[in-house]
């Protein structure tokens, strides 16, 4: 399942979840060597979760047959595959891209009719041609993990769609901005015809220059909507023809789902609709013990509905920008989403590594451009626990900051920071945020400790900005119980998270927070991180299998 609405009417699509034939390939081979397919696995799903790829980390291939009735240009659309792909189709190159957390489309033009065979050569070891997946304090599953579909494209489509809500006075408006991919070079005049929430408009568009590209602008004015928010999430269907002129016939559409607000930071405290909110949520890895990196939506809502349970109203997608399903979901259950891009814990060295720059700046692109229709999602997050407190790392910190900007100026911006009084770019984004973890890590007093960071913040260029406690937690390892309340219990994580909640929930400067974490995750092997307990994150406050531990209930106490 690609959304959680359909999001064409007229465009032809298919979903290509299912079993594809599936085998493993030397790191050496090419799509020529790919012999025979002795396996099937799921479309959707991680090679792990089939019993002899529990932990193989390497190449593969993966085989579809699909049938094309007419001939037609073919929109390939991927949702994630993790973490390199490589596709063809009949054996020709089409395309590659890199990193498992990012969607990624292209077309194909003129597919004749007939069988066709599309295959993806999938990679997920650490090689040095990536710079994001590393061994890590978090696990990098293997295979085409979020779903695949194709599209049939006539000769014009609508390729994208941003919308900015406007509230002017009592009103809202709409400024949209519509790209169009022109596929054949036509005499045709199109225009686009629009409509939400009963009002109708519609945008000439004339197609005389053969340009390959076409930016619509429309202001939409006077909406007669409700505003959008976590207590209320009201949500309107956006829904967009390109017609030719001639005969009046649709030739392609799209269709999204608007959210009224916006969102704020000012006095100290960030807005959503001129409020003050404060944020109440959990850091949430996409791994679980069954599926690995791989939701179906029915576990992603029950995610979901256990954070509501406890009286969340926020989810960080700690390390990496998630599958949309989650976030038309976050949408519908009125969460407010912190997204970020894809970096845990990178040190100058890392940083510096000759593809870092590049591949960030596709992420960023691919998370802004793909999920800028999301209300839920009200701010963007970038490089979480990386060198800022670098001069060479504020660079790229700023380069990475001004990009999102530039494409979009209606969220603001922060990254979480464990550098305390050495940080050095809390004067470039809109929130400061700190990962601290009292009592765990170090034996500071949660209260006092806060306190210093305000001051930390203040005095780096920080002053006057919301501030959020953007990780904190102690593990607690799944039915180990004692009365000793050793660390690693679950008392002793219960007691910890008990007491910086106390403080945080108290402190008026700080305008949300975030549990690290929400569920137990699976971590790489390698490096420092074989020596986490069951080679797992154990700071869930449900483990992997979603199982309540006793801090469970403790935050349920504080946030309801
Ligand atoms: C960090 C980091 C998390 C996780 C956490 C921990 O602050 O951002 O990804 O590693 O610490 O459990 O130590």
């Amino acid at each position: 399942m690609i959304r959680l609405f359909q999001n064409h009417h007229v465009r032809r699509y298919q979903e290509l979840d299912g079993l594809w034939d599936f085998q493993p390939i030397d790191e050496n081979s090419t799509v020529e060597d790919v012999q025979g397919f002795d396996y099937q696995l799921p479309v959707p799903s991680c090679w792990e979760s089939h019993p002899s790829f529990a932990n193989y980390r390497g190449k593969a291939a993966y085989r579809k047959k699909i049938m094309i009735k007419n001939a037609t240009h073919l929109h390939l659309v991927c949702k994630g595959i993790s973490h390199t792909a490589e596709i063809y189709l009949d054996g020709n190159y089409v395309t590659s891209h890199y990193n498992a957390y990012t969607p990624f489309s292209h077309l194909i033009k003129n597919v004749k009719a007939g069988e066709h065979e599309l295959m993806i050569m999938v990679d997920n070891r650490f090689t040095e041609q990536s710079s994001l997946h590393i061994p890590n304090d978090y696990y990098t599953y293997g295979g085409i993990i979020r779903p695949v579909a194709i599209e049939w494209i006539d000769s014009v489509m609508v390729n994208q769609v941003k919308s900015v809500p406007v509230k002017v006075g009592e009103i809202w408006n709409l400024e949209l901005e519509v790209d169009i991919e022109v596929l054949e070079a036509t005499p045709d005049d199109y225009y686009l015809e629009g409509k939400i929430a009963n009002q109708s408009f519609e945008v000439g568009l004339k197609q005389h220059d053969n340009s390959a590209y076409i930016k619509l602008t429309h202001l939409i004015e006077g909406l007669n909507v409700s505003a959008w928010s976590a207590d209320a999430p009201h949500l309107y269907e956006l829904e967009l023809q390109l017609v030719k002129k001639a005969d009046e016939v649709v030739v392609d559409d799209y269709i999204e789902r608007i959210g009224f607000r916006e969102v704020t930071t000012e006095n100290g405290k960030i807005q959503v609709n001129g409020e003050n909110v404060v944020l109440k949520g959990f850091n949430r890895h996409e791994d679980h013990a069954i599926v690995g990196a791989s939701f179906p939506l029915s576990l992603m809502v029950k995610d979901l509905e256990l954070m509501k349970d406890m009286g969340a109203n926020a989810v960080r997608t700690s390390h990496y920008p998630n599958d949309e399903l989650f976030l038309d979901l976050c949408d519908e259950m009125g969460f407010l989403v912190w997204e970020e891009n894809h970096a845990r814990g990178l040190s100058l060295e890392r940083m510096q590594h000759p593809l870092f720059r590049k591949q960030c700046e596709q992420v960023n692109r691919e998370m802004v451009e793909n999920h800028y229709n999301h209300p839920s999602i009200i701010i963007w997050g970038i490089l979480n626990e990386c060198a800022s407190n670098t001069e060479e790392g504020r660079d790229m910190y700023q380069e990475q900051l001004e990009q999102i900007r530039a494409l979009d100026q209606s969220r603001p911006l922060t990254f979480a920071s464990h550098h305390r009084a050495a940080e050095l770019c809390f004067d470039l984004v809109d929130i400061v945020s700190f990962n601290l973890y009292p009592q765990w890590y170090t034996g500071e007093d949660p209260s006092e400790l806060a306190d210093q960071a305000r001051n930390w913040a203040d005095e780096s260029g920080g002053k006057g900005k919301p501030m959020i406690m953007s990780e904190f937690g102690a593990d607690g390892l799944y039915g180990y119980r004692s009365p000793t309340a050793v660390k690693g219990t679950e008392e002793r994580q219960a007691m910890i998270i008990e007491a910086n909640l106390d403080v945080f929930m108290e402190k008026d400067y700080i305008s949300g927070m975030f549990i690290w974490q929400f569920a137990d995750c699976r971590v790489t092997e390698e490096d420092w991180f074989m020596t986490r307990a069951g080679t797992q994150n154990n700071k869930g406050i449900v483990n992997s299998y979603r199982q309540p531990k006793q801090a469970y209930q403790i935050v349920k106490n504080k946030w309801i």
